[in-house]
């Protein structure tokens, strides 16, 4: 099913394609944001997450040219073009920081021994940028879904994932875990996706009917990310260490609190995160896969505080929407931060009447006790990366 704001954006990479290059785009690909329900920063320490993808997207139209040239349009950077020979050296961009994703993509896709051409791509996107919402990651993964369908590579979307995340590691710079990839490339329909970060392996949860999913956006700028992200990670390895398993995934809850004074106080606070954060998320699926929303909303309450308390990740804009919306639907759903923190958006899974109440406290309230304006957006859980449409633009 194609939304009115995924059709627009259909209709706006296709029009500027044929603008720009001169003919008719053969395929219209797209790659979604997400949303993590629960599991935050577990994924990088092994563990289980439980995000959905949403009908917020990257959207590309796109064809296969004859030679080796890659030519690009961002059209939300003014429709800014660059152009690359894909047998040459593929380098940092320091002048166009949005083409590096691009560039690290098909860098690592050649690497991997995937026989690629040039291309003609235009791409746009929905997907808020900078709040955790996952908009790099939708780009790669379109990116990589584009590559995978002009030149039919035989790659499983699972490693269009994880090429994707080499980029952001490894070409653009950010130690980011695997979810964010996995989930664009994977997403379900009405699902969530239970994600065993160790093994990748999934397990789809039907997300209920009679909920809706709601995010809202802080629109607090997400300052330090990468550097208090990076300290985060290095603090949980440190941990780790200490009990000697590779990760914290294997670290129990006992073994935790029998050794937890031993460890220095604030590495022992990020791994009580970790540690329970894990449980929760495992818990929540079954909530989740039952119906149990009173227990899926107590799950969601202590992430919330977790995340605030020992992870150190909420700032105070996003705890007075969390307090704001809990306000609101009492014990009818659940409310936390959502995505990497320092900013960003909280995400709520509640009954639709609750939606028009909650925005409507939110606009009373939010601008007063802030100074900033919140955005709202109510989504579906969707499906992840694919073909929208090829050839003759017929829309699937
Ligand atoms: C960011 C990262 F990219 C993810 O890998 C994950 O660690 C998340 O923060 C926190 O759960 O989105």
């Amino acid at each position: 099913m194609t939304t009115n704001r995924t059709q627009h954006l259909i209709d706006n990479v296709s029009a500027v394609f044929s603008s720009v290059f001169g003919y008719v785009a053969s395929h219209i690909i797209q790659a979604p944001g997400r949303v993590n329900l629960i599991g935050e920063h577990t994924d990088y320490n092994d563990g289980f997450v439980l995000p959905c993808a949403i009908d917020y997207q990257a959207i590309v139209a796109a064809a296969r040219r004859d030679d080796n040239i890659v030519r690009v349009v961002a059209v939300d950077y003014n429709n800014e073009i660059s152009e690359f020979d894909i047998t040459q050296p593929l380098e940092f961009d320091q002048q166009c920081m949005w083409v590096n994703y691009v560039r690290g993509v098909i860098k690592y896709l050649l690497e991997r021994g995937y026989v690629l051409g040039g291309a003609d791509i235009v791409i746009s996107g929905n997907v808020p940028q900078g709040a955790g919402l996952s908009s790099s990651a939708a780009l790669e993964v379109v990116i990589g879904q584009t590559f995978k369908t002009l030149f039919d590579l035989t790659i499983s979307q699972q490693e269009i994932a994880l090429n994707g995340q080499q980029a952001e590691n490894q070409f653009v710079g950010c130690n980011c875990g695997i979810m964010d990839q996995l989930i664009s490339a994977e997403g379900e329909q009405n699902h969530a996706l239970l994600i065993d970060c160790r093994s990748l392996e999934t397990t789809a949860v039907a997300m209920p009917e009679d909920m809706a999913v709601v995010i809202i956006n802080s629109n607090k700028k997400r300052g330090l990310v990468d550097s208090e992200y990076n300290t985060r990670r290095a603090q949980c390895e440190q941990a780790a260490a200490f009990f000697g398993v590779p990760a914290l995934r294997d670290v129990t809850l006992a073994t935790f609190i029998a050794h937890e004074t031993e460890l220095d106080p604030m590495v022992a606070k990020r791994a009580r995160h970790v540690i329970t954060e894990n449980m929760r998320t495992e818990q929540a699926a079954i909530a989740l896969s039952n119906g149990n929303m009173t227990l899926l909303a107590e799950l969601m309450a202590e992430s919330h505080a977790s995340m605030r308390d020992d992870f150190d990740i909420t700032v105070p804009e996003i705890d007075t929407l969390v307090d704001m919306v809990k306000g609101v639907i009492g014990d009818q759903g659940g409310v936390r931060m959502t995505g990497g923190g320092f900013g960003g958006c909280i995400v709520a899974l509640v009954p639709p009447t609750f939606v028009d109440a909650i925005t409507a406290e939110v606009n009373a309230k939010y601008q007063v006790a802030t100074g900033l304006q919140a955005t709202i957006y109510v989504c579906k859980a969707m499906t992840g990366a694919g073909v929208i449409s090829e050839q003759n633009l017929a829309i699937a």
